[in-house]
């Protein structure tokens, strides 16, 4: 028997198999198209019943991923708006949005880098909190045009995607200094800026990213350090347009501490809300956006998003 692709997916996004917001969406679109692939209903009813179970398996992998929830959305949509009954063409129908929404986020991480990587000057040192595919790759197109710059990234307790991020660096010849995360404000005087990816983005300009960031931009904000926030527009949430809060995922104590003492209370949230006052800019797809801009750029840019 077919193993179910979302189901699959949703636990190696869930173990953290797969990391990162980008990854994350960039797993589950996979697995919609795959899905849909693999079909047997001759029933647009059927089939619109299958996507919609993978939607809720996906979605439930991890809360704060609405860059996932805006693709599942916008491919279930243009399934939904499709006069076309028969199930071979809707299948169709998927994979190109799939395809469709995957190129245009790979051409977005492209832009970011080009808009990004001019803001690292010459014999800069950068820091970084976490493993953020689109600082990464801002950081090696920076490196690919000849820049020489150094790296401080955090270990990013408890599941140290930091190191992720040091490897990344070392492989293309950055200098890396690789600190426990509450060093942040040891060296925080001893950097020229500050870059983070993104989670989530809410309507009023605040970013989720992994916990700690906040902190990152509370200390950068006191030592007079430029703080941006490196992400696709995508990763906007709409629902919080209309009230919602972002939801922060809590995870296990065990990625804490292992063989704790039984009546300890332990916390575990992955991300948290740096605000908007706190933020130098927001460098995406469209340029570098002060984050009261984002409802409006996301109107102009994305007006499906508010549908
Ligand atoms: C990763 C994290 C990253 C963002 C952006 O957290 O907070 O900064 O997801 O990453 P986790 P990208 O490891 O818990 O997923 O730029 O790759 O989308």
């Amino acid at each position: 028997m077919l193993q179910d692709p979302a189901r699959a997916t949703a636990e190696k996004i869930r173990k953290l198999e797969i990391q990162g917001a980008r990854n994350v969406a960039i797993a589950a679109i996979t697995a919609m198209e795959t899905l849909a692939n693999q079909t047997k209903t001759d029933s647009k009813k059927e089939f619109l019943k299958e996507l919609l179970k993978a939607k809720e398996t996906l979605f439930a992998s991890r809360e704060t991923e609405p860059l996932m929830r805006n693709a599942i959305r916008l491919i279930i949509n243009q399934v939904e708006e499709n006069p076309e009954k028969s199930v071979r063409k809707l299948v169709g129908t998927v994979s190109a949005a799939s395809q469709r929404f995957l190129m245009d986020l790979e051409n977005s991480k492209e832009r970011i880098a080009e808009i990004g990587a001019k803001r690292i000057r010459n014999k800069s040192v950068v820091f970084t909190h976490c493993h953020s595919s689109t600082v990464t790759n801002l950081l090696k197109k920076a490196k690919q045009e000849g820049k020489n710059f150094d790296v401080v990234c955090t270990e990013t307790r408890p599941l140290f995607q930091g190191r992720i991020t040091a490897k990344e660096m070392l492989d293309i010849g950055v200098k890396t200094t690789f600190i426990v995360d509450s060093a942040t404000r040891f060296f925080m005087n001893q950097v020229d800026l500050a870059i983070v990816g993104a989670d989530a983005i809410t309507s009023e300009g605040n970013v989720i990213n992994k916990i700690g960031t906040s902190t990152v931009a509370l200390v950068a904000q006191e030592a007079r350090t430029p703080f941006y926030v490196i992400s696709e527009l995508l990763k906007f949430d709409p629902d919080t347009m209309y009230g919602d809060y972002e939801k922060i995922e809590e995870r296990g104590a065990t990625e804490i501490w292992e063989d704790s003492p039984s009546k300890l209370i332990i916390r575990n949230p992955a991300f948290d809300v740096t605000r908007r006052d706190f933020i130098h800019g927001i460098i995406c797809e469209e340029g570098i956006i002060s984050p009261h801009s984002i409802t409006e750029v996301m109107h102009r840019k994305y007006s499906w998003v508010f549908k």
